[in-house]
């Protein structure tokens, strides 16, 4: 089993601690950005980073201290100290005029072809997908409305499947949302979507994706299949739970899911975790990986407060998800 891609020798790393049970393990010095890491930055969570020219840069959600999220850029040599910047991107339309989204946060972001694009939720009468592209991470272009409200945790897949942009989201309504599954659409240009199908149902036998389910990180394809990791929320007595857990897609129909653990692979555990401005949330939205030695390294928002980095290697991942492999009622059903 191995990842499909490029290798990335540099990414962040440590072994795996003698004492860790499952098939993720956490960096020891999270998180990885603490609070008020710019002026205008109050909380950094729930953030992008990828691979540019010999470094790494991030798209990071930025809560300000008016307490509105926002996107901001970041720079970094080795992808764990970072350098953000206290003005938030500033984007263009297509004609050239400035468009600044109202709110903008839980970016993901993928390289297609030479073009990094960005999706987050933005406001469009509500939550919606915003979905934007650069060259050079200068200038930034958005472009106009490709979805409806309600939707959040969309996700591009990293390369065309059957000469198709695929996207995965989370149709939800605009607030705390206390339902949702993922679907997937598929596009000729980016701009106008359809095919529309149901992916993965929240629920299963376990509690911990009993309430709702999101896509997190950008797919990484591998000789079984996509690589999905995603979030998964319980409802309890004082509010939602965030949990990750991972599964694996066909990787000429991602529509079809082939393995999906029923186990979660993180839960909030840590401190920075468990505490902060919404508890017990662990949010993953990026990856890096290493296609030589298999090593991910996974980027996830802890708590709604900090960046926090925890490590897999790929084999093993995905060993688990099919030995723990569980599909829940709604998966893989025709006209779902
Ligand atoms: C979701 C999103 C995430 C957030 C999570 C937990 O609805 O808003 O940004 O991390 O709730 O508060």
């Amino acid at each position: 089993m191995g990842i499909i891609g490029k290798p990335l020798k540099n990414i962040p790393w440590q072994d795996k601690p003698g004492n860790c049970k499952g098939v993720v393990w956490r960096y020891t010095e999270n998180p990885i950005i603490d609070r008020n890491p710019t002026k205008r930055c109050g909380r950094v969570y729930n953030s992008a980073v990828i691979p540019f020219g010999s470094g790494f840069i991030g798209v990071f959600r930025a809560d300000q201290t008016d307490g509105k999220a926002r996107l901001h850029l970041g720079r970094s040599d080795d992808a764990i100290h970072w350098e953000i910047e206290d003005e938030p991107i500033r984007w263009k339309d297509e004609e050239g005029k400035p468009y600044d989204p109202n709110y903008a946060y839980d970016p993901r972001l993928v390289e297609l072809d030479g073009v990094f694009y960005i999706i987050w939720c933005t406001d469009f009468g509500g939550a919606a997908l915003g979905l934007g592209m650069t060259r050079d991470f200068r200038e930034f272009i958005r472009l106009e409305n490709p979805f409806p409200p309600f939707n959040r945790n969309g996700v591009l897949f990293p390369r065309k499947i059957n000469g198709k942009y695929m996207l995965l989201s989370r149709p939800s309504d605009s607030g705390h949302t206390p339902f949702g599954d993922i679907f997937i659409s598929e596009s000729s240009d980016l701009r106008y979507w359809g095919r529309h199908r149901r992916v993965m149902s929240r629920g299963g036998s376990g509690w911990w994706q009993s309430t709702k389910i999101g896509a997190g990180p950008v797919p990484i394809e591998t000789d079984v299949g996509w690589l999905l990791f995603y979030h998964g929320v319980t409802t309890t007595c004082s509010g939602y739970v965030y949990s990750m857990g991972a599964a694996i897609l066909d990787r000429d129909n991602p529509s079809i899911v082939k393995y999906r653990s029923a186990d979660y692979l993180l839960t909030p555990e840590m401190p920075y975790e468990t505490t902060g401005f919404v508890p017990n949330v662990v949010f993953p939205c990026a990856t890096l990986h290493d296609a030589e030695t298999g090593r991910i390294a996974i980027y996830y928002g802890a708590a709604d407060t900090y960046v926090a980095l925890a490590f897999a290697q790929a084999d093993e991942v995905v060993e688990f998800i099919k030995s723990n492999s569980e599909l829940v009622y709604g998966d893989n059903v025709e006209y779902r």
